[in-house]
């Protein structure tokens, strides 16, 4: 299946004090994104980088908030390309710090609306980033926004999202690093919670297929968010929040490569890249080939295993 995708580049750094992640969309380039997606037999556009719209004089109830204006001037741009992106093709947002999600999401939330289909949300990262400005005590924004999509409250100032993403539509896999007011914030939610030690035990792919089939299932548009710091710090350094103990390559492999199967793909977040911190390159020329996998590429061509109703292989 080929499909028309459309690289966006989005220099978020406003989701966090430490800079970097603005040369994300760069780095992709430069890593061969576009060209590793066309050898795959897709059409690729390259829509060049976004820039936030322009906001001034919001506040914050709570003080450790930063960049609060840009942040959400980025979630405007962004939720509206992705509301025009998407009936278009396959948006593919080149991050940029994760505050990127904001705006993405909520666009995808839009357009799903429009299209009377729900949207499902893949979150691959070691943190739940369920914070909301209110409850934040870093004060990085780049932690917040599922709480944003799925309609929590104190995001003040930010575009209203009139389809909140239900959280039983919400998978969050890699879970390593998640705060006290998020986990006691997370109880009380439907999300799917996959944690590193639920991956060892059970592996990666049991909790990916059973999501995946609710997907199908309800003729659901997926979007799927990858954070960098999902990937073990040791095979992807070049992010600002290692935490030990992430996914394997060969275990990301297989979660894009499902993905992929899947056909239920609707918008791909590549973010927390930070070029600064890479060695080599080797970081985004990873996500790259993550991006590979999940657009098709693969060693030998296999049966398809259906997902949910069948109708997909
Ligand atoms: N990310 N929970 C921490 C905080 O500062 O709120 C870490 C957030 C990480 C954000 O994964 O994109
Ligand atoms: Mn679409
Ligand atoms: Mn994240
Ligand atoms: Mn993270």
């Amino acid at each position: 299946m080929t499909q028309d995708i459309f690289l966006i580049g989005a220099p978020v750094d406003s989701g966090k004090r430490a800079q970097g992640c603005l040369m994300g969309p760069d780095a992709y380039r430069v890593a061969g994104l576009a060209e590793v997606a066309r050898d795959l037999g897709h059409k690729v556009s390259d829509l060049g980088n976004l820039a936030p719209e322009s906001v001034t004089g919001s506040k914050s109830e709570n003080s450790a908030v930063h960049s609060l204006d840009t942040t959400i001037g980025w979630t405007r741009a962004l939720k509206r390309v992705a509301e025009e992106t998407a009936p278009k093709g396959l948006p593919v947002f080149m991050g940029g710090d994760h505050a990127l999600s904001l705006g993405s999401v909520a666009g995808m939330a839009e357009h799903a609306r429009r299209q009377d289909r729900p949207l499902f949300v893949l979150w691959l990262d070691a943190h739940s980033d369920f914070h909301t400005p209110l409850s934040t005590t870093s004060g990085n924004l780049h932690g917040t926004p599922v709480a944003y999509v799925t309609g929590r409250e104190g995001f003040d100032g930010f575009p209203e999202i009139k389809a909140p993403v239900p959280t039983e539509n919400v998978c969050m896999i890699g879970l390593r690093s998640v705060d006290p007011a998020e986990r006691a914030a997370l109880a009380e939610t439907e999300a799917t919670l996959v944690d590193m030690r639920q991956i060892d035990e059970d592996g990666i792919v049991a909790p990916l297929r059973s999501f995946l089939e609710r997907v199908a299932q309800a003729n659901g548009l997926l979007h799927v968010s990858l954070d960098v710091d999902f990937l073990d710090p040791a095979i992807a350094p070049a992010v600002g929040t290692t935490v030990p103990g992430g996914a394997t390559m060969r275990e990301a492999h297989l979660v894009c490569e499902l993905l992929h199967d899947s056909g239920l793909v609707a918008s791909l977040d590549l973010v927390e890249l930070n070029p600064f911190l890479d060695d080599r390159g080797r970081t985004a020329s990873l996500m790259v080939d993550l991006t590979a996998s999940l657009l098709g590429k693969r060693i030998f061509d296999r049966p398809t295993r259906p997902f949910g109703t069948g109708s997909l292989a």
